[in-house]
């Protein structure tokens, strides 16, 4: 029987004429291989229109994987207790036999593929299982990427209708064309709170050489969303291939003097000020986690993957994030998940209003002091607690350079590390490689948040991307540095540090001088004002600082605090260097030019 047969024979008439219309006979193989091997109930294909993407909210309600709260277009998802993050171990790169890449988890392909094919024979039995069709990047751009997602799971192909732009009559137009990623993922079992039960089962598995992603027995988006970090490792790959860059970038718009537009992009682990940077109140975003880069006419331009925001909602209080505040106080369409929920409204930590004593959260009916079996009281909301929301909800959003087909010109790329003791707060590289080198490649970020004057652990990731990449370390920086040679106009790079610290613990800066930080580096990128050439780049003269903390805070600012934040800290630097270096040496088959880099840098603080 042909694929095209077997979905005939195994669809409903309405839904094989969606099929029908999509001129690709390896999406029909796929789809047929795979509802063959699920065997869900029924199947639903998912169009570009309302009346299906309305069908998929209304499933996710009447599966009991999302409730309605209060407010019109909001509603709770939770997942399980032990299903609220990541799952770095169970998490997996499938390779040829012998194959081996630092730092990932991975695994023989063969081995992989026979593995999560057992978990997930007959693995939807009695579910319905959604096809939807969306795109990486703008649509009908040289960023489109279209991607096919199967899933059980009405919440997450809910998620990706918010996070994603629709992709099935992209797929009419490309037809055999389509050079699409693949994402099969089952929720699995799931227990009577509608979260996956077979835990043990867990799997993520990555195949590179298929382009296809398997996700089973987990419902955290970040292990499910097939578009959003499972892709994120398949478009790694095709960029370093292909000679452009897939990152894992903000990308924002900093507001210059007489409305001129710089845009910028930025690279940060997880908790040091990505999102927050993305959504300063006065200037605008365009996206808050992944951005692809390419060159176009000697142009670096960028453009956001996504077109929503799968945010942390710890934290969020009215006074620092009066945006997303406001957001998700409106009746857009959003989905809470793994927050505290009581008579209908939504409670998260640190959200500077009192939380109620009781309600329903991640760990099902929860009261204050309620402990967990390790003992631990479990909080309000779980840590890594989020919202779902489209971009179209932020008043600041900047909507034409979300959408448009070219990209924006990117002024300015940002690297974002956590050090309590050794990166000033900004500072500007000499020139690409020097920031791709010294910056992006030896980005660190201390993984606890260290109590008062105790150091915190520093942990290795480069580009912020240590979690996500699924090629060589080596050939991904060959091909950033490779980069710089496409483009006659080049993006300045700087990097940040929010959090430095005082010898006795306190922070040297407040939570928005970044927004100060910003608008310098604004300023750099159009010449606008001189800098310092310091031994590891280029610092703000204080005087520039000055004038612009009050230009934007409304704030003074001394030249105490200057020259605390500001001061190179010589045997913190060389002491990153070597650390840097020797997780390079141990890798093997890093570009030569990386400690030649480190080398002029180490020589220039030995002089100064
Ligand atoms: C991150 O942790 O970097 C996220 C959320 O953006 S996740 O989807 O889990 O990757
Ligand atoms: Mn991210």
């Amino acid at each position: 029987m042909t694929p095209e047969d077997y979905l005939k024979k195994r669809l409903d008439p309405e839904q094989f004429e969606k099929i029908k219309g999509i001129d690709n006979p390896e999406l029909n193989e796929f789809l047929a291989k795979y509802i063959e091997l699920l065997n869900p109930a029924r199947v639903f294909i998912c169009t570009d229109s309302k009346e299906d993407e309305n069908y998929i909210r209304r499933r996710a309600i009447e599966y009991g994987e999302e409730k309605s709260l209060a407010m019109e277009g909001h509603t709770i998802h939770y997942d399980g207790y032990y299903d609220q993050a990541r799952d770095k171990a169970r998490t997996k790169i499938l390779v040829p036999k012998g194959v081996e890449i630092p730092f990932i988890n991975t695994m023989d392909r063969e081995k992989g593929l026979k593995e999560i094919h057992e978990i997930m024979k007959d693995i939807a039995k009695g579910k319905e299982l959604f096809v939807c069709f969306f795109v990486l990047g703008p649509k009908n751009s040289v960023f489109t990427i279209p991607a096919v997602q199967l899933t059980d799971s009405a919440y997450v192909a809910h998620s990706e209708f918010i996070l994603y732009r629709k992709g099935y009559e992209e797929f009419k137009r490309l037809g055999r064309e389509a050079k699409f990623l693949k994402f099969v993922h089952s929720a699995g079992e799931l227990d009577e709170r509608k979260t996956s039960k077979n835990i043990d089962k867990r799997r993520v598995y990555i195949d590179l050489e298929g382009e296809t992603v398997y996700s089973a027995n987990t419902q955290y988006g970040g292990n499910t969303i097939g578009l959003k970090k499972l892709a994120f490792r398949l478009t790694i790959k095709r960029a370093v291939e292909e000679g452009w860059l897939s990152e894992h970038m903000f990308l924002m718009r900093i507001n210059g003097p007489n409305g001129r537009k710089t845009y910028f992009t930025g690279a940060y682990p997880s908790m040091c000020g990505k999102t927050s940077t993305a959504m300063i109140s006065w200037e605008n975003i365009v996206g808050d986690d992944l951005t692809f880069i390419v060159d176009m006419k000697g142009e670096a331009r960028g453009a956001n993957v996504e077109k929503g925001v799968f945010g942390i909602i710890q934290g969020v209080n009215q006074e620092d994030d009066p945006i997303i505040w406001e957001v998700l106080h409106s009746p857009n369409e959003i989905i809470f998940s793994n927050v505290l929920v009581k008579d209908g409204k939504p409670y998260w930590n640190e959200m500077g209003i009192p939380i109620p004593d009781e309600g329903e959260n991640h760990s099902g009916k929860w009261w204050r002091g309620k402990k967990d079996s390790e003992g631990n009281e479990i909080s309000p909301s779980h840590k890594n607690a989020r919202f779902t929301v489209s971009l179209d909800a932020f008043p600041n959003t900047d909507l034409e350079a979300l959408e448009t087909p070219c990209g924006v010109r990117v002024g300015g790329m940002i690297f974002g590390g956590r050090d309590a003791d050794t990166w000033p707060p900004v500072r500007e590289a000499f020139d690409w490689a020097h920031g791709v080198i010294t910056m992006g490649a030896a980005l660190e970020s201390e993984t606890t948040a260290a109590t008062l004057g105790k150091e915190g652990v520093r942990a290795f990731n480069p580009m912020a991307i240590l979690d996500f990449l699924s090629v060589h370390i080596g050939k991904y920086l060959k091909n950033y540095l490779e980069f710089e040679k496409k483009l006659r106009i080049k993006p300045k790079i700087f990097a940040v540090n929010y959090f430095l610290r005082e010898k006795d613990g306190k922070w040297l800066n407040h939570k928005l001088d970044k927004s100060v930080w910003l608008k310098w580096m604004e300023l750099r990128v159009h010449g606008d004002v001189d800098a310092i050439k310091t031994p590891v780049g280029y610092i703000p003269k204080y005087e520039d600082l000055k004038r612009l903390f009050k230009e934007v805070l409304n704030k003074d600012y001394s030249r105490e605090d200057y020259e605390k934040q500001f001061v190179i800290r010589v045997p913190e630097f060389l002491a990153k260097i070597e650390r840097i270096e020797k997780i390079y040496r141990d890798v093997g088959n890093i570009p030569e030019e990386l400690f030649k880099v480190l080398e002029e840098e180490r020589h220039r603080l030995i002089e100064a």
